[in-house]
Protein backbone atom coordinates (compact mmCIF):
# COMPACT_ATOMS: atom_id res chain seq x y z
CA UNK A 1 0.00 0.00 0.00
CA UNK A 2 1.72 3.07 -0.93
CA UNK A 3 1.91 5.45 1.96
CA UNK A 4 1.50 9.01 0.17
CA UNK A 5 4.88 10.26 1.10
CA UNK A 6 6.76 7.22 -0.49
CA UNK A 7 7.23 5.12 1.91
CA UNK A 8 4.92 1.70 1.64
CA UNK A 9 3.01 -0.28 3.84
CA UNK A 10 3.35 -4.24 3.56
CA UNK A 11 -0.18 -5.24 3.55
CA UNK A 12 -0.58 -7.35 6.70
CA UNK A 13 -3.84 -7.55 7.97
CA UNK A 14 -3.99 -10.26 9.96
CA UNK A 15 -3.90 -9.20 13.28
CA UNK A 16 -0.98 -8.43 15.95
CA UNK A 17 1.31 -8.17 13.12
CA UNK A 18 2.62 -4.69 13.51
CA UNK A 19 3.22 -3.81 9.30
CA UNK A 20 6.24 -2.98 8.18
CA UNK A 21 7.05 0.39 6.15
CA UNK A 22 9.61 0.96 3.36
CA UNK A 23 10.49 3.73 1.95
CA UNK A 24 10.63 3.23 -2.00
CA UNK A 25 11.71 4.47 -5.40
CA UNK A 26 9.34 4.10 -8.38
CA UNK A 27 12.56 3.40 -10.48
CA UNK A 28 10.55 4.49 -14.15
CA UNK A 29 7.70 1.99 -13.76
CA UNK A 30 5.45 4.99 -14.31
CA UNK A 31 7.04 6.58 -17.69
CA UNK A 32 6.87 3.13 -18.94
CA UNK A 33 3.56 1.91 -18.26
CA UNK A 34 2.29 5.77 -18.25
CA UNK A 35 1.12 5.06 -15.07
CA UNK A 36 2.05 7.39 -11.49
CA UNK A 37 1.81 5.75 -8.45
CA UNK A 38 -1.07 7.02 -6.22
CA UNK A 39 -1.62 7.24 -2.31
CA UNK A 40 -3.68 4.12 -1.78
CA UNK A 41 -1.87 1.99 -5.25
CA UNK A 42 -1.19 -1.91 -4.42
CA UNK A 43 2.07 -2.59 -5.56
CA UNK A 44 4.85 -5.24 -5.70
CA UNK A 45 7.63 -4.42 -4.27
CA UNK A 46 11.39 -5.15 -4.04
CA UNK A 47 13.13 -5.01 -0.90
CA UNK A 48 16.47 -3.10 -1.75
CA UNK A 49 18.14 -2.48 1.78
CA UNK A 50 16.18 -4.45 4.73
CA UNK A 51 18.16 -2.11 7.32
CA UNK A 52 17.28 1.09 5.62
CA UNK A 53 13.90 -0.48 5.04
CA UNK A 54 14.24 1.08 1.21
CA UNK A 55 12.99 -1.03 -1.51
CA UNK A 56 11.78 -0.18 -5.32
CA UNK A 57 8.06 -0.25 -6.75
CA UNK A 58 8.49 -3.52 -9.45
CA UNK A 59 4.81 -2.70 -10.66
CA UNK A 60 1.36 -1.18 -9.74
CA UNK A 61 -1.41 -3.33 -10.00
CA UNK A 62 -4.93 -2.84 -11.38
CA UNK A 63 -6.98 -0.11 -10.02
CA UNK A 64 -10.36 -0.66 -8.60
CA UNK A 65 -10.74 3.23 -8.94
CA UNK A 66 -8.40 6.83 -9.48
CA UNK A 67 -9.35 10.22 -8.72
CA UNK A 68 -7.41 13.36 -10.22
CA UNK A 69 -8.38 15.16 -7.62
CA UNK A 70 -7.33 14.31 -5.19
CA UNK A 71 -4.96 12.20 -6.32
CA UNK A 72 -5.45 8.78 -5.00
CA UNK A 73 -6.81 5.16 -5.78
CA UNK A 74 -8.18 2.53 -4.82
CA UNK A 75 -10.54 4.29 -2.37
CA UNK A 76 -14.40 2.99 -1.11
CA UNK A 77 -15.89 6.42 0.22
CA UNK A 78 -14.94 10.23 -0.17
CA UNK A 79 -16.03 12.26 3.13
CA UNK A 80 -16.95 15.20 1.17
CA UNK A 81 -15.84 17.62 4.22
CA UNK A 82 -17.59 21.43 4.62
CA UNK A 83 -17.50 24.23 6.97
CA UNK A 84 -20.22 25.76 8.37
CA UNK A 85 -18.51 28.98 7.87
CA UNK A 86 -15.09 30.07 8.06
CA UNK A 87 -14.61 29.38 4.95
CA UNK A 88 -18.30 30.19 3.43
CA UNK A 89 -19.39 26.54 1.97
CA UNK A 90 -18.87 26.02 -1.63
CA UNK A 91 -21.58 23.85 -2.33
CA UNK A 92 -21.10 23.72 -5.96
CA UNK A 93 -17.99 22.13 -5.08
CA UNK A 94 -20.31 19.68 -3.09
CA UNK A 95 -22.58 18.72 -5.91
CA UNK A 96 -19.73 18.27 -8.22
CA UNK A 97 -17.98 15.68 -5.85
CA UNK A 98 -21.36 14.06 -5.27
CA UNK A 99 -21.44 13.18 -9.26
CA UNK A 100 -17.47 12.02 -9.47
CA UNK A 101 -18.53 9.74 -6.52
CA UNK A 102 -21.46 8.51 -8.10
CA UNK A 103 -19.54 8.17 -11.75
CA UNK A 104 -16.99 6.14 -10.00
CA UNK A 105 -19.16 3.65 -7.69
CA UNK A 106 -17.85 5.24 -4.75
CA UNK A 107 -19.54 6.40 -1.27
CA UNK A 108 -20.14 9.55 -0.47
CA UNK A 109 -20.35 11.02 2.87
CA UNK A 110 -20.96 14.45 3.60
CA UNK A 111 -19.43 16.13 6.57
CA UNK A 112 -20.48 19.38 7.93
CA UNK A 113 -17.63 20.81 10.27
CA UNK A 114 -17.19 23.06 12.50
CA UNK A 115 -21.18 23.17 13.65
CA UNK A 116 -20.15 25.18 16.95
CA UNK A 117 -19.89 28.06 14.53
CA UNK A 118 -23.46 27.74 14.01
CA UNK A 119 -25.47 31.07 14.61
CA UNK A 120 -27.98 31.26 12.31
CA UNK A 121 -29.63 27.05 11.64
CA UNK A 122 -27.03 27.12 8.72
CA UNK A 123 -26.45 23.10 9.99
CA UNK A 124 -30.18 22.78 9.56
CA UNK A 125 -30.30 24.49 6.31
CA UNK A 126 -27.76 22.63 5.00
CA UNK A 127 -28.72 19.44 6.46
CA UNK A 128 -31.82 19.96 4.85
CA UNK A 129 -29.97 20.41 1.47
CA UNK A 130 -27.95 17.34 1.69
CA UNK A 131 -30.71 14.91 2.85
CA UNK A 132 -33.29 15.10 -0.17
CA UNK A 133 -30.26 13.50 -1.84
CA UNK A 134 -30.49 10.30 0.48
CA UNK A 135 -26.76 10.35 0.95
CA UNK A 136 -25.36 10.16 4.49
CA UNK A 137 -24.87 13.71 5.98
CA UNK A 138 -22.98 13.80 9.56
CA UNK A 139 -22.46 17.16 11.64
CA UNK A 140 -19.32 17.36 13.01
CA UNK A 141 -17.17 19.84 15.22
CA UNK A 142 -13.94 19.65 16.83
CA UNK A 143 -15.48 20.44 20.24
CA UNK A 144 -17.43 17.29 20.60
CA UNK A 145 -16.20 13.63 20.59
CA UNK A 146 -19.74 12.44 20.62
CA UNK A 147 -20.21 13.01 16.98
CA UNK A 148 -16.55 11.42 16.19
CA UNK A 149 -18.37 7.87 17.41
CA UNK A 150 -20.63 8.20 14.43
CA UNK A 151 -17.69 8.83 12.03
CA UNK A 152 -15.85 6.33 13.16
CA UNK A 153 -18.54 3.89 12.86
CA UNK A 154 -18.76 5.21 8.70
CA UNK A 155 -15.05 4.90 8.69
CA UNK A 156 -14.03 1.31 10.26
CA UNK A 157 -13.77 -1.50 7.62
CA UNK A 158 -12.87 1.08 4.48
CA UNK A 159 -10.63 3.54 2.71
CA UNK A 160 -11.54 6.62 2.92
CA UNK A 161 -10.43 10.29 1.42
CA UNK A 162 -11.43 12.88 3.07
CA UNK A 163 -11.76 16.25 0.19
CA UNK A 164 -12.86 19.76 0.45
CA UNK A 165 -12.00 23.19 0.25
CA UNK A 166 -8.68 24.21 2.23
CA UNK A 167 -9.32 25.45 5.92
CA UNK A 168 -12.65 23.23 6.39
CA UNK A 169 -11.03 21.29 8.78
CA UNK A 170 -9.83 17.97 6.88
CA UNK A 171 -6.31 17.78 8.78
CA UNK A 172 -8.05 18.24 12.14
CA UNK A 173 -10.43 15.74 11.69
CA UNK A 174 -7.75 13.44 10.87
CA UNK A 175 -5.69 13.88 13.90
CA UNK A 176 -8.82 13.23 16.00
CA UNK A 177 -9.71 10.01 14.46
CA UNK A 178 -6.10 8.83 14.75
CA UNK A 179 -5.74 10.50 18.39
CA UNK A 180 -4.44 13.79 17.92
CA UNK A 181 -0.56 12.55 16.66
CA UNK A 182 -0.30 13.36 13.08
CA UNK A 183 0.01 16.95 12.22
CA UNK A 184 -0.16 20.48 12.79
CA UNK A 185 -3.29 22.29 11.38
CA UNK A 186 -4.18 25.79 11.57
CA UNK A 187 -6.12 28.85 11.58
CA UNK A 188 -7.01 30.45 8.01
CA UNK A 189 -4.89 33.32 7.35
CA UNK A 190 -6.92 36.12 6.10
CA UNK A 191 -4.40 37.06 3.45
CA UNK A 192 -4.55 33.66 1.21
CA UNK A 193 -7.66 32.06 2.82
CA UNK A 194 -5.71 29.16 3.84
CA UNK A 195 -5.13 27.30 6.50
CA UNK A 196 -1.13 28.31 8.12
CA UNK A 197 -0.42 24.92 8.09
CA UNK A 198 -2.30 23.63 4.97
CA UNK A 199 -2.17 20.09 3.42
CA UNK A 200 0.56 20.10 0.61
CA UNK A 201 0.17 16.21 -0.39
CA UNK A 202 -1.59 13.16 0.41
CA UNK A 203 -1.06 10.70 3.35
CA UNK A 204 -2.63 7.84 4.26
CA UNK A 205 -3.01 6.55 7.59
CA UNK A 206 -4.17 2.82 8.76
CA UNK A 207 -6.82 3.02 11.55
CA UNK A 208 -7.01 0.66 14.00
CA UNK A 209 -10.70 -0.91 13.54
CA UNK A 210 -9.18 -1.56 9.70
CA UNK A 211 -9.39 0.47 6.86
CA UNK A 212 -7.59 3.65 5.90
CA UNK A 213 -8.38 7.36 5.46
CA UNK A 214 -6.27 9.82 3.58
CA UNK A 215 -6.28 13.37 4.49
CA UNK A 216 -5.64 15.23 0.98
CA UNK A 217 -5.12 18.93 -0.23
CA UNK A 218 -7.33 21.27 -0.34
CA UNK A 219 -9.18 22.57 -3.51
CA UNK A 220 -11.90 25.23 -5.02
CA UNK A 221 -11.62 24.80 -8.61
CA UNK A 222 -13.22 21.13 -9.88
CA UNK A 223 -14.06 20.64 -13.08
CA UNK A 224 -16.19 17.65 -13.78
CA UNK A 225 -15.43 15.76 -16.53
CA UNK A 226 -16.75 12.27 -16.64
CA UNK A 227 -20.95 13.09 -17.53
CA UNK A 228 -21.68 15.19 -19.99
CA UNK A 229 -24.90 17.36 -20.00
CA UNK A 230 -27.24 14.78 -21.71
CA UNK A 231 -26.71 12.32 -18.65
CA UNK A 232 -26.07 14.72 -16.29
CA UNK A 233 -29.75 14.43 -14.10
CA UNK A 234 -28.82 10.75 -13.62
CA UNK A 235 -26.76 12.16 -10.79
CA UNK A 236 -28.85 13.96 -8.80
CA UNK A 237 -30.71 11.06 -6.71
CA UNK A 238 -34.12 13.44 -6.05
CA UNK A 239 -34.50 14.53 -9.35
CA UNK A 240 -35.55 10.09 -10.02
CA UNK A 241 -39.53 10.73 -8.43
CA UNK A 242 -40.45 12.55 -11.71
CA UNK A 243 -38.54 10.79 -14.35
CA UNK A 244 -40.14 10.16 -17.53
CA UNK A 245 -42.90 12.71 -16.10
CA UNK A 246 -41.96 15.86 -18.31
CA UNK A 247 -44.00 16.99 -21.21
CA UNK A 248 -41.44 16.80 -23.62
CA UNK A 249 -39.00 13.58 -24.12
CA UNK A 250 -35.44 14.32 -23.20
CA UNK A 251 -36.09 17.55 -20.74
CA UNK A 252 -33.23 18.76 -19.63
CA UNK A 253 -35.22 20.51 -17.10
CA UNK A 254 -34.26 23.81 -17.57
CA UNK A 255 -36.37 26.02 -19.11
CA UNK A 256 -38.97 23.30 -20.81
CA UNK A 257 -42.33 23.97 -20.02
CA UNK A 258 -44.42 20.91 -17.49
CA UNK A 259 -41.24 19.93 -16.32
CA UNK A 260 -42.09 17.46 -13.84
CA UNK A 261 -38.42 17.82 -12.19
CA UNK A 262 -39.43 21.93 -11.95
CA UNK A 263 -42.83 20.95 -10.69
CA UNK A 264 -40.87 18.88 -7.54
CA UNK A 265 -38.60 21.99 -6.86
CA UNK A 266 -41.41 24.18 -6.98
CA UNK A 267 -43.19 22.08 -4.56
CA UNK A 268 -40.04 22.12 -1.79
CA UNK A 269 -39.18 18.63 -3.15
CA UNK A 270 -35.90 19.27 -4.02
CA UNK A 271 -33.64 21.72 -2.90
CA UNK A 272 -34.08 25.05 -4.68
CA UNK A 273 -30.08 26.18 -4.59
CA UNK A 274 -29.18 22.41 -5.43
CA UNK A 275 -31.89 23.20 -8.51
CA UNK A 276 -30.33 26.10 -9.24
CA UNK A 277 -26.76 24.67 -9.11
CA UNK A 278 -27.78 22.36 -11.41
CA UNK A 279 -29.37 24.38 -14.33
CA UNK A 280 -25.84 26.03 -13.75
CA UNK A 281 -23.54 23.07 -14.33
CA UNK A 282 -26.11 21.80 -17.29
CA UNK A 283 -25.21 24.87 -18.84
CA UNK A 284 -21.75 24.77 -18.35
CA UNK A 285 -21.21 21.34 -19.62
CA UNK A 286 -23.34 22.06 -22.66
CA UNK A 287 -21.28 24.76 -23.51
CA UNK A 288 -17.88 22.72 -23.11
CA UNK A 289 -19.77 20.25 -25.46
CA UNK A 290 -20.99 22.29 -28.10
CA UNK A 291 -17.20 23.88 -28.09
CA UNK A 292 -15.58 20.89 -27.94
CA UNK A 293 -14.34 20.86 -31.33
CA UNK A 294 -12.77 24.27 -31.18
CA UNK A 295 -9.31 25.37 -29.32
N1 LIG B 1 -14.41 26.29 15.26
C1 LIG B 1 -13.93 25.20 14.70
N2 LIG B 1 -12.74 25.25 14.04
C2 LIG B 1 -12.29 24.12 13.47
C3 LIG B 1 -12.99 22.89 13.52
N3 LIG B 1 -12.28 21.96 12.82
C4 LIG B 1 -11.19 22.59 12.38
N4 LIG B 1 -11.17 23.88 12.76
C5 LIG B 1 -10.11 24.88 12.49
O1 LIG B 1 -10.06 25.20 11.11
C6 LIG B 1 -8.72 25.54 10.73
C7 LIG B 1 -8.30 24.78 9.49
O2 LIG B 1 -8.25 23.41 9.79
P1 LIG B 1 -7.43 22.34 8.94
O3 LIG B 1 -7.72 21.01 9.56
O4 LIG B 1 -6.02 22.75 8.78
O5 LIG B 1 -8.16 22.45 7.52
P2 LIG B 1 -7.88 21.59 6.20
O6 LIG B 1 -9.21 21.28 5.60
O7 LIG B 1 -7.00 20.45 6.49
O8 LIG B 1 -7.15 22.66 5.25
P3 LIG B 1 -6.13 22.36 4.02
O9 LIG B 1 -5.08 21.40 4.50
O10 LIG B 1 -5.59 23.70 3.68
O11 LIG B 1 -6.95 21.79 2.91
C8 LIG B 1 -7.87 25.23 11.98
O12 LIG B 1 -7.62 26.42 12.66
C9 LIG B 1 -8.74 24.32 12.81
O13 LIG B 1 -8.47 24.40 14.17
C10 LIG B 1 -14.25 22.87 14.23
O14 LIG B 1 -14.95 21.86 14.35
N5 LIG B 1 -14.66 24.05 14.77
MG1 LIG C 1 -5.20 19.91 5.76
ZN1 LIG D 1 -38.05 18.23 -17.13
Amino acid sequence: MLMGDGSLSEDKSSEGSAPALYTCKARGIHRKEELTPLPGDRVIFRILDEKSKTGCIDRILDRINFFTRPAVANIDQLAIVLAVTNPQPDLMLVDKLLITCQVKGIRPLIIINKIDLDTENQVEALKKVYDKTGFTVLPLTKFSPEAYDLLHGELAGYTTAFAGQSGVGKSTILNIVMNNWLMETGDISEKIQRGKHTTRHVQLFRLDKGGFILDTPGFSAYTVTEVSHFDLQDYYPEFAKASGSCRFKGCSHTSEPDCAVKNLFEKGKIDKGRYIRYTELYRELKEAYDNRYRR
